[in-house]
């Protein structure tokens, strides 16, 4: 299988909110670096991403969004903040339904959802880098007809088309899927292997019937992002019956985990996509030190065994994971299940 990656991510490291604590993000660069050992020992194909296109880009997020994270950080200094990150201190709640602010607090506010998420000097480029690598990932596998690694970082799952949170600023499995789509594939599958719920992914396709949405993941009614996510959730519109959730409880370990799999792989298989996406969080693993899901290393393999149901091209997305040294071999055991060899 082919690796599409960069190095641009390694200058972004942000702080987030954590039990009441500034700290440095649990999402770090040695996150990607614990990946790209564990991909470069099993000698996958390596190539950088070709340059991104604005266009496709403003396909799945607000034009006026994109300015915003773009600018954010210099509009940031130029108020006076003397921070390494730029963060928002308040939100539009309940009924607080007035114009988007002007002025760059606001605007963090109107354009995030969470604080476990900022904004540095190097996040934009970043983050730009990572959809250009999902947006080459796509194309990649349908000039091949075959699965393609995107080695995403920052991950993208949890932004939508104008807020990020949850460690992700641009929606790189919505890029692919958009990509995929543009290249002639009239129906495609996101499949939501991560630990949290892809509420992104989810709000960006919510009204479409070209783009179905699947995802397992830890239940909101207890796990971020709490907000959305909810098995009720079946999609609105055009997009009614294309949404499915399968949250699942604090303690799931693999045979749950994997039923639900087979649960969601037999739903996009009723949907008859002609290729997929698989939003690939490794965050599911017993050790991560953030979520409460009980896979081992040696279920990785067979999850990606079992996605070989899914339709040809399939591209991976990396997402979340945070037991950083089992991240890599977890991956790998991910993709290597899926394609040996
Ligand atoms: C891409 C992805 O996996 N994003 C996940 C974002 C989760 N952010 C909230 C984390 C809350 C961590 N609190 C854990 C306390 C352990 N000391
Ligand atoms: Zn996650």
């Amino acid at each position: 299988m082919q690796v599409i990656r960069s190095d641009i991510h390694r200058r972004h490291h942000c702080a987030e909110l954590d039990g009441g604590k500034i700290i440095d993000s649990w999402e770090h660069p040695g996150r990607a670096d614990m990946v790209d050992r564990a991909t470069d020992e099993v000698d996958m194909a390596v190539s950088p991403p070709a340059v991104l296109d604005r266009r496709l880009l403003e396909s799945v997020h607000d034009p006026g969004y994109l300015a915003f994270l773009e600018t954010a950080w210099t509009r940031w200094v130029d108020a006076g903040h003397t921070t390494a990150c730029a963060m928002a201190f308040t939100w539009p709640a309940r009924r607080m339904t007035g114009p988007a602010p002007t002025t760059i607090d606001g605007l963090l506010g109107h354009h995030s959802f969470a604080a476990d998420c900022s904004i540095g000097a190097h996040t934009w480029p970043a983050a730009a880098e990572s959809a250009a690598i999902a947006q080459t990932a796509a194309d990649r596998a349908v000039d091949a007809a075959s699965a393609v690694f995107a080695r995403c970082r920052p991950p993208g799952h949890h932004a939508s088309r104008d807020q990020f949170g949850g460690y992700c600023y641009l929606n790189n499995a919505a890029v692919v899927a958009q990509r995929l789509r543009d290249r002639g594939h009239d129906k495609v599958a996101i499949l939501d292997i991560d630990y949290h719920h892809g509420n992104g992914t989810q709000d960006i396709f919510y009204e479409r019937e070209d783009v179905v949405f699947a995802s397992l993941h830890a239940d909101p009614r207890r796990e971020f992002p709490y907000f959305l996510g909810h098995a009720d959730e079946t999609g609105r519109g055009d997009g009614a019956g294309a949404n499915l959730n399968l949250p699942l409880p604090h303690g799931t370990g693999a045979s749950d985990w994997l039923a639900a799999l087979d649960t969601a792989l037999g739903w996009i298989t009723d949907a008859a996509p002609t290729a997929a996406v698989v939003s690939l969080g490794v965050d599911t693993y017993h050790d991560d030190p953030i979520s409460r899901f009980t896979l081992a290393t040696d279920d990785f393999p067979e999850v990606g065994r079992r996605l070989r149901r899914l339709p040809d091209p399939v591209v991976f997305v990396l997402e979340g994971g945070y037991a950083t040294e089992q991240l890599g071999v977890n991956v790998v055991g991910v993709l290597r299940g899926f394609e040996p060899g």
